[in-house]
C-alpha cells in the first residue's frame, strides 16, 4: 500500500517541482551514560516558499540508501528485551527509560508511545529488525489527522545508537517529502545525503579525546 503512496507521492513531486524549503539533513552527536554514541538526524528547513502563518508540515522519509560505511545501530527495545534483534519501531515498542540508548525512526518527531504516529513502509524486511536500515526503506505519518509540523526549522526524523568502537564514518541518501500545512497541494520532494559523525563532529570528538586523555 505504501509503496503505491510513494510512487504517487512521487509523480506528483515531479509535476509541483518544489522550490524550497527542506534544506537537508544535519545529526546531533551525544556520549551517552553507558559510552554508546548516540545521532540525532534532524530534516531542516527554512522559510523560503512558506506562506505567512503556516508551516511545514513532515509526510514521510523513503529510499534510505547506504552510501558508505556500516551503520551497526545499536537496539535497545522491547524485542532486544525478548532475545531478538531489536526494531526500528519506537513509540510503544521501546520503553521510556531506554529511548534515549535505543536506535529508531519517527515522522513526529516524536518517539513516545502517544507522540510516535509512524510506520515503516514495507522497504523494512523482517519487520526492520536489522542493525542497518534497508536500501530502499523508508517511514511515513501513520496518523495523518494529526499534521508532524515542522518547529524551530527542523524535525527529527531518526535516532541511531552506535557503540564507540562501531563510530565510523556512515553517509546515507535519504528523501523525504512534506507539505504547507492546512493544504494537502503542493507535496513538496527533498533529497540529500547525511553523514554520521558530520566532519565537524569527528574534530570535536577528537578534541574530547584529547581532553579525557589529558584528565587521566
Ligand atoms: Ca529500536
Ligand atoms: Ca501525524
Amino acid at each position: 500500500m505504501n509503496a503505491f503512496f510513494v510512487s504517487s507521492v512521487a509523480a506528483l513531486v515531479a509535476a509541483s517541482a518544489a522550490s524550497a524549503g527542506f534544506t537537508g539533513f544535519s545529526a546531533d552527536r551525544v556520549v551517552l551514560s553507558n559510552g554508546n554514541i548516540q545521532y540525532k538526524v534532524f530534516a531542516n528547513f527554512d522559510n523560503v516558499g512558506l506562506p505567512a502563518g503556516q508551516s511545514w508540515v513532515f509526510l514521510n522519509a523513503y529510499s534510505h540508501t547506504t552510501v558508505s560505511g556500516t551503520m551497526n545501530a545499536v537496539h535497545q527495545d522491547f524485542f532486544t528485551a525478548d532475545g531478538e534483534v531489536g526494531t526500528w519501531q519506537a513509540g510503544s515498542s521501546v520503553s521510556a527509560a531506554d529511548r534515549d540508548f535505543d536506535s529508531w525512526v519517527t515522522a513526529s518527531g516524536l518517539a513516545t508511545s502517544s507522540g510516535w504516529g509512524t510506520a515503516l513502509d514495507p522497504g523494512f524486511n523482517n519487520g526492520g529488525t536489522v542493525l542497518d536500515i534497508n536500501n530502499g526503506a523508508g517511514w511515513y505519518d501513520a496518523t495523518p489527522g494529526t499534521a508532524n509540523t515542522v518547529t524551530a526549522g527542523r524535525m527529527l526524523i531518526m535516532q541511531i545508537v552506535r557503540t564507540a568502537a562501531n563510530d565510523s564514518v556512515y553517509t546515507a541518501n535519504l528523501s523525504i517529502t512534506y507539505k504547507v500545512s492546512n493544504t494537502s497541494v503542493p507535496i513538496q520532494l527533498g533529497a540529500f545525503q547525511y553523514t554520521i559523525p558530520a566532519p565537524g563532529a569527528v574534530a570535536l570528538a577528537g578534541l574530547a579525546g584529547l581532553t579525557g586523555r589529558r584528565r587521566r
